[in-house]
């Protein structure tokens, strides 16, 4: 893959492979008890990105964003984490040097045309944790800025199975999704993006 070096990010190309069809089956499984929705942001515009959550679920209204136990729309909890997603996490967060036990995972979906604008992730309540990504199916360009919304961006190609450990003063810097392009891939025509944190 191209170089790419930053403090805090390691990249860990094709770490998700040998497990991406269980990983995929659990996406399945939590999203039949808790099915993705574009969620209204508090500006009032739909998210193009479709979004579901195991354990601890991140949640945006019209009122603001939160994590919440409960999804919104059953009014029960999130589906349990499924244990082929917390131990990938776990071991992908080893490597980098993190003893990491998420106890949420946001499960983005990216159909063709969806994206996710320049922002932090700064709704958790500890910022010694690791963000944990997985990505499945196609292909998406990810720019990872600086800590501040005008810094420079670098853009970075993530592909099915790469998994990034974003952790020390990489956790809360500025970063992306760019337009997904359609595509054809084994699991489908979209992209899925697992977000392990530590929400609480
Ligand atoms: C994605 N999702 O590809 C990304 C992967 C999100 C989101 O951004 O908030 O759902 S997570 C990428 C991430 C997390 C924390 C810090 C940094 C990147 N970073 O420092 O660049 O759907
Ligand atoms: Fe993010």
């Amino acid at each position: 893959g191209e170089a790419f070096e930053r403090e805090g990010v390691a990249i860990l190309r094709g770490f998700a492979l040998a497990d991406d069809m269980a990983l995929v089956a659990a996406i399945k499984a939590v999203a039949a008890a808790a099915p993705f929705r574009h969620m209204i942001v508090p500006g009032g515009g739909r998210m193009s990105v479709a979004m579901t959550n195991a354990g601890i679920g991140w949640v945006a209204d019209t009122k603001g964003y939160r994590y919440d136990r409960l999804d919104p729309l059953s009014g029960e909890p999130w589906p349990d984490m499924p244990s082929v997603f917390l131990d990938l996490a776990h071991r992908a967060a080893a490597v980098a040097g993190f003893d990491f036990t998420p106890d949420g995972c946001l499960i983005n979906r990216y159909e063709p045309g969806a994206k996710m604008g320049l922002h932090q992730d700064i709704n958790e309540g500890d910022y010694s944790a690791p963000i944990v990504s997985v990505s499945l199916g196609l292909p998406a360009t990810f720019q990872f800025g600086g800590l501040k919304r005008s810094d420079p961006v670098e853009k970075i190609t993530l592909h099915h199975g790469d998994v990034v450990v974003w952790g020390g003063p990489a956790r809360k810097a500025f970063h992306g999704v760019l337009t997904l392009r359609a595509g054809h891939h084994p699991i489908g025509g979209h992209r899925y993006n697992l977000t392990f944190r530590k929400a609480l």
